[in-house]
């Protein structure tokens, strides 16, 4: 059997030297394929006489054994190598910058609420959170809004029933948060002053035309002290504004108002130029209407535990859809929640675009868009 030798012998230098997988399962089928040479061996093997049979199939055997051990190895090896070539060539440096021609936009809204959360908290403020869906107690009740108000009628609010064995019954029903003010009802109720929070988030009302639409964003600001004025609400609200518009002085004026929840409550404006096309904030002889707010009235301090004969503090709410339609100059607030790629490649922000008082807040370095 010596040409059984010489086989094993040729096979194993083969493998040795196959440098990747096809070449080494030819080999493999041309030694015990079909008609491999070890395949056609073992046919002969009923034709010999017993004696030499068992000896020839113990050689057979053996080279058999000793050419499937070598191509399972060298199978091994080169399947390793190959994924350690893959490897390196796939490695990715994820410290590199992004690639520019990234897809993804920024929403303007949420450019906006970066931006007014950088400048609140600059200020020592800290952001608040609570659920979009709200008791009528947090909503209305604890925010001096009596059951005869209108704010509270069906037109306005969205009611959901949260008990679905009994008839709808809207006194018992749940809302859909009117304003984020039930945040800070819920945060003077666990937390004891001083309180100084803001309150971003989605808000809904049943409405829907160019400057309103059924779910949109605010945010609310509430500073609780044994010592708070209206004095520091106009210098808080008026670094606010200058901050925001990027502006080193902008005219403001404040009109009396009226909120349930505030008292004296004002609303702010701010000093503008209005053309035919073009809005110019912080300069000319018109006004635009920017934010409402007011001293926070006790009968609310009352309802979130608070005692109105030791504690004062104010309040404001702001829109963040409004903001942004007038920073931006985006004239539809429907367009916002369409979800058209377009429009947001046109008025959305680059990833990555961080909003810092002191990096620039709405153009950083130029690469804003
Ligand atoms: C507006 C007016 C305002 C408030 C919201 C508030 C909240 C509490 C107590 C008192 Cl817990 N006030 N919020 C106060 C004044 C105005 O929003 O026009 N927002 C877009």
């Amino acid at each position: 059997m010596e040409n059984m030798k010489d086989l094993e012998n040729k096979a194993l230098a083969e493998i040795a030297a196959a440098t990747d997988l096809k070449t080494l399962d030819e080999i493999r089928v041309s030694i015990m394929g079909k008609k491999g040479a070890l395949t056609e061996a073992m046919k002969t093997l009923g034709s010999l006489a017993p004696d030499v049979r068992i000896e020839t199939a113990k050689t057979l055997n053996s080279v058999k054994a000793n050419v499937e051990n070598a191509l399972s190895q060298r199978k091994a090896f080169l399947e390793n190598e190959a994924l350690n070539a893959r490897l390196k060539d796939e490695t990715i440096d994820v410290t590199l910058p992004i690639r520019p021609e990234t897809q993804g936009r920024i929403h303007p809204v949420s450019k906006i609420y970066e931006e007014v959360v950088a400048i609140f908290g600059e200020f020592g403020f800290e952001v608040a959170e609570g659920p979009d869906i709200e008791d009528q107690f947090h909503n209305f009740n604890a925010l001096n809004m009596p059951l005869d108000h209108p704010a509270r009628q069906m037109q306005d609010t969205f009611y959901i029933s949260h008990n679905k064995d009994k008839p709808f019954d809207m006194d018992d029903a749940y809302v859909v948060r009117t304003h984020t003010s039930g945040i800070q009802i819920r945060t003077m109720e666990t937390q004891k002053p001083p309180i100084r929070i803001i309150a971003p988030g989605r808000t809904y009302r049943s409405d829907m035309d160019a400057t309103h639409t059924p779910m949109f964003h605010q945010v609310e600001g509430l500073v609780i002290d044994k010592t708070t004025t209206l004095a520091h609400l106009k210098g808080c609200l008026y670094d606010f504004v200058k901050a925001f518009f990027e502006l080193d002085e902008i005219p403001v004026r404040y009109r009396p108002s009226y909120f349930p929840f505030t008292e004296p409550s004002a609303e702010m404006d701010i000093g503008c130029l209005k053309t035919k096309t073009e809005l110019k904030i912080g300069a000319g002889n018109d006004w635009l209407e920017i934010l409402g707010c007011g001293m926070v009235h006790p009968n609310v301090l009352k309802a979130g535990g608070i005692d109105p004969d030791v504690y004062q503090g104010f309040a404001f709410g702001v829109g963040l859809d409004r903001l942004a339609m007038l920073k931006y100059g985006i004239p539809d607030l429907r367009t916002f929640f369409e979800s058209d790629v377009r429009w947001l490649k046109n008025y959305g922000f680059a990833p990555l675009d961080f909003s810092s008082l002191t990096g620039g807040l709405s153009n950083n370095g130029g690469q804003t868009r």
